[in-house]
């Protein structure tokens, strides 16, 4: 039997393009001792894998050149050697961007189609969905009557964040986002109090505008001037999370802003940056508490699904230019 992987052809320069990626088919091999054979059903493409295609030493080491790509997927197993895990079972694990995966079975988690569709272990319910929930409570420490702005705001984590901030009791909730259809379904689906398009006028001005008291708490998922402009409306003693500036991930050129870091001095401001993978000691918490939201539907979500293995280096990149809303999936079957 063959499936297909996607394999990084070249380190991409900015935007990635089609030849920076190749579609490889290759046999299926036989699970070994302690491993399963893993049929793909649906994986995620994340902002994080933009920088693990660059050659820079981070927080996770870079994609081989020549070798598969990988990162969050959901799938059923197929054959096994192991008591834990039988055919038909399904499992998230980190061996996407290929149809069959031979999965270590303590690299793969059981999952449980009949309490949550298998995709929204990707996002609502997932590593995002996490990041949202820790990034807001425990890194942002969230109180109610905050008033809280988020960036990337109808994406997987800002969606989260700032429905978590609404349904904790925060006075106001504010998002950005790159589309007057991505403004309306902040206020109309998620309930935000107040939201804007980034892209028809400075974020300074327009995030002045929407909160005449000033910001508590800013949820930064974008850096540059969303940050600069969240500097501005944060008031004394702010917090900041820094959870990702997908503004910078394709660029060549530094950051022309914040260029009003001082004001973190007179503020008193708290900046603080996180990583998902320190905090899955909250995850019992967390989907117990957004589960609960998401079944009762205070709090919702949106999954944009390309189909076909091949199209996940376009889904890849046309998520990073903001094509989606809610979690940038590839559905394989
Ligand atoms: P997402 O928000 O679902 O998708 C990315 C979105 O970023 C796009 O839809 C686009 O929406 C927006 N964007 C792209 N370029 C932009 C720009 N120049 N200015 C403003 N917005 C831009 O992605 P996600 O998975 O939820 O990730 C959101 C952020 O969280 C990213 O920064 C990611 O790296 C970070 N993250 C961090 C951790 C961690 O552990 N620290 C974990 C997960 C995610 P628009 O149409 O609104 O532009
Ligand atoms: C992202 C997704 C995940 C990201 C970081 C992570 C900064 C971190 C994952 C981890 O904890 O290793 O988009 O961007």
């Amino acid at each position: 039997m063959q499936g297909l992987e996607i394999h990084l052809a070249a380190r991409p320069v900015g935007k990635p393009q089609p030849g920076d990626f190749d579609i490889v088919s290759v046999a299926v091999a036989e699970p070994g001792p302690g491993q399963v054979l893993v049929r793909n059903h649906v994986m995620s493409v994340d902002p994080y894998m933009r920088g693990r295609m660059n050659d820079a030493k981070s927080y996770a080491p870079p994609y081989e050149i020549g070798e598969p790509l990988h990162g969050g997927a959901v799938g059923e197993v197929v054959s096994t050697t192991v008591d834990s895990l039988r055919p038909g079972d399904f499992v998230l694990h980190e061996l996407g961007w290929r149809e069959y995966a031979i999965v270590d079975a303590s690299q793969a988690v059981p999952v449980d189609p009949s309490l949550a569709p298998l995709s929204a272990y990707l996002g609502v319910l997932g590593m995002p969905g996490l990041t949202a929930y820790v990034g807001l409570l425990d890194i942002g420490s969230f109180r109610p009557n905050d008033t809280v702005f988020v960036s990337a705001a109808a994406g997987a984590v800002g969606s989260v964040v700032g429905q978590v901030a609404r349904l904790r009791g925060a006075k106001r909730v504010i998002g950005s986002a790159g589309s007057d259809d991505k403004v309306r379904y902040l206020l109309d689906e998620l309930r935000f109090d107040a939201a804007f398009n980034y892209r028809t006028a400075p974020v300074v001005e327009q995030l002045a505008a929407a909160a005449p008291d000033g910001i508590d708490l800013y949820f930064d998922n974008v850096g540059g001037h969303h940050l600069e402009a969240a500097i501005e409306s944060l008031t004394l003693h702010g917090r900041v999370t820094v959870c990702g500036m997908i503004s910078q991930y394709n660029a060549a050129e530094p950051p022309a802003a914040p260029r009003n870091l001082m004001k973190v001095v007179g503020k008193r401001l708290t900046i603080r940056g996180m990583l998902v993978r320190d905090h899955y000691d909250r995850r019992a918490e967390f989907l117990r508490e957004v589960g609960a939201w998401v079944r009762s539907g205070e709090l919702r979500y949106a999954e944009t699904v390309v189909e076909g293995l091949r199209n996940a280096p376009t889904a890849f990149t046309d998520m990073l230019g903001g094509a989606n809303t809610g979690k940038m999936l590839v559905s394989l079957v």
